[in-house]
């Protein structure tokens, strides 16, 4: 079993399931938007993105949330909820889409995939709309993670990792996470396990193309973690 990874935020989120699950898989880099790669990619995902992931006997399989649902099952664990707890799991997955991951990836999107892969010039007013939606989602997620420590009353699930999935690259996206200290201490309670917090640990994986950090940038950051 192949899954086709890189250090963008979808493919580090598969990458941080597998290792947290402690899945036998092979890591594999893959860059399918790089010249030359695309032939190589095609068959396996016809948008080329990543992650995907390879398994004897199955079609290839892309979305980070449909690998995720794959390795729990392989796992026999109940990461990716299968009883009565499932349809909260799928609220949160399906909420964050609309809102609270959206509005982080599309900050991302502005400051850092278009800066790294130099897709053009950081537009104001997506960034203003994400912002907007940011704090909207965030304060909705700030009750939330007041009465429990994870999305779910029964602990940590898939929903959580997606639902931070593009806060790793907080130092990039400057997105005003301090403001929200709850949804502050839920982050910090992921990014203890080291499956979060170093997932390509021990893999061959390069680093991403420069993006000025929010800090560089002015934006407002989040203070170093405190022990
Ligand atoms: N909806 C897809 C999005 C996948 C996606 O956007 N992948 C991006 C990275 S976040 C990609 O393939 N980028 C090319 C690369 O990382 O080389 C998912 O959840 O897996």
């Amino acid at each position: 079993m192949t899954l086709h990874y890189s250090r963008n935020p979808n493919p580090r989120l598969a990458v941080a399931v597998a290792r947290h699950l402690s899945v036998p898989i092979e890591f594999v880099f893959a860059a399918p938007f790089a010249p030359g790669q695309a032939e190589r990619y095609l068959s396996l995902n016809p948008s080329l993105s990543i992650p995907i992931l390879e398994e004897e006997g199955r079609r290839s399989l892309w979305e980070a949330d449909a690998i995720a649902c794959r390795l729990s099952r392989l796992s026999g664990t109940g990461f990716w909820r299968t009883d009565e707890d499932e349809p909260d799991m799928i609220r949160w997955l399906s909420w964050g889409k609309a809102n609270f991951v959206r509005a982080c990836d599309m900050v991302h999107f502005e400051y850092g995939t278009k800066q790294r892969y130099g897709i053009g010039p950081v537009d104001a007013a997506r960034v203003e709309e994400g912002l907007k939606t940011f704090r909207q989602s965030a304060g909705i997620l700030e009750i939330e993670l007041k009465a429990r420590p994870f999305l779910l009353d029964s602990g940590l699930s898939y929903a959580d990792f997606r639902m931070a999935s593009f806060l790793p690259f907080n130092d990039v996206a400057g997105l005003p996470l301090i403001d929200y200290p709850a949804v502050y201490a839920w982050y910090r309670r992921l990014e203890v396990l080291p499956a979060w917090s170093d997932p390509f640990a021990g893999l061959d994986a390069p680093s991403l193309p420069f993006a000025p950090l929010a800090a560089e940038r002015g934006a407002l950051l989040p203070p170093e973690p405190r022990e």
